[in-house]
């Protein structure tokens, strides 16, 4: 088993339903992370502690989904170097802008790349693009996945369309 390079990491386990998207699309590509809950408003310190040390403990990128009132991203960013990209998590009320409008807004100098509401997957694959944008041979075999990818979805559409 490789040590993880990415943390999946969320707000509640509710928010699972919506994330596990981002660790499918991360398996499909072979690369190792780790899941866990870490809740900017009940669990503030520990969430500090995970994204103080995230870098030294090898990981590259951090996916932070939340919903609601959604600062676990945003902070998770103020207290790491590594690309957070932030998942707003949809909820009952509110359809999911709430928690988009508190990841997007971020103040200058801290910045959070967020995806769609509930795109989870999209989080994975920026995360993987993050990864195959360096110099070493993981780098390598991710761009050559993202071009098969790439391709695959072109064939989709070809194959509905022609
Ligand atoms: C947020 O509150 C979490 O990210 C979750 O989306 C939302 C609700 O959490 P639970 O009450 O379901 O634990 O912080």
């Amino acid at each position: 088993m490789s040590a993880p390079v990415v943390g999946l990491i969320m707000g509640s386990d509710s928010d699972w339903k919506v994330m596990a998207a981002a660790g499918e699309l991360l398996d499909e590509f072979d690369v190792p992370y780790e899941v866990g809950v870490y809740s900017a408003h009940r669990t503030p310190q520990r969430m500090l502690d995970y994204a103080g040390a995230a870098a030294g403990r090898g990981l590259r990128v951090i996916i932070a989904g939340a919903g609601g009132a959604a600062h676990l991203p945003g902070m998770v960013a103020s207290a790491t170097v590594l690309p957070v990209v932030g998942v707003p998590v949809p909820l009952a009320t509110l359809d999911g802008l709430d928690s988009l409008l508190s990841i997007v807004q971020m103040p200058a100098g801290i910045p959070v790349a967020t995806v769609s509401i509930g795109g989870a997957r999209n989080a994975g694959l920026l995360a993987v693009r993050i990864l195959a944008s360096g110099a070493d041979p993981r780098a390598d075999r991710l761009r050559t996945s993202l071009a098969g990818f790439a391709a695959g979805l072109e064939q989709m559409v070809l194959t509905k369309h022609d």
